[in-house]
């Protein structure tokens, strides 16, 4: 199985997807630090948030085999800066959260991802844990 590392502003789903992927309960924690559960390298908002957290980003994701960005669909706006993917010598993907949500723009989710240089685009939602499958698939091969 592949690592993916999530990384995206604070409250867009990066745990809870992480639970879903696991097979967990959906339950609030906020992530103070970066942790390492199963397939997943969960990362605080905060680090992807800040600038001065980007190197700190970057170490972590030696651990993973891809990056996934998470975009919260329902979110008018996109921390991630144009080309962020470049920054990680590894495949990035894009992931839009929240699709269950009213107020959810998939199109928008997609154009933040791609401006930031992630390449597949997957929807999900860990509340109805839609497009779960997808993400497994996508970690299913071992790197090779
Ligand atoms: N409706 C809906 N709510 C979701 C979904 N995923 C997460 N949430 C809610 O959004 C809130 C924040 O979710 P988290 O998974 O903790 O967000 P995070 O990205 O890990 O946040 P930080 O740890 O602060 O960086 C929680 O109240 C979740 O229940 C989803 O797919 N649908
Ligand atoms: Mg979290």
């Amino acid at each position: 199985m592949k690592k993916i590392m999530f990384i995206g502003k604070s409250g867009c789903g990066k745990t809870s997807l992480s639970q879903a992927l696991h097979g967990q309960d959906i339950t609030y924690l906020k992530t103070q630090a970066v942790k390492y559960a199963g397939m997943v390298v969960d990362t605080p908002g905060e680090f992807a948030e800040n600038r001065r957290f980007y190197s700190a980003l970057m170490v972590s994701a030696a651990k993973a085999d891809i990056i996934g960005f998470v975009q919260d669909a329902t979110a008018r706006v996109s921390i991630f800066p144009p080309k962020f993917a470049s920054m990680f010598k590894k495949e990035v993907i894009g992931i839009i959260s929240k699709t269950d949500l009213d107020g959810s723009d998939i199109p928008r989710s997609e154009r933040f991802l791609k401006l930031a240089g992630a390449g597949t685009i997957l929807e999900t939602s860990a509340l109805e844990r839609t497009g779960v499958a997808r993400v497994l698939e996508l970690l299913e091969n071992d790197p090779g």
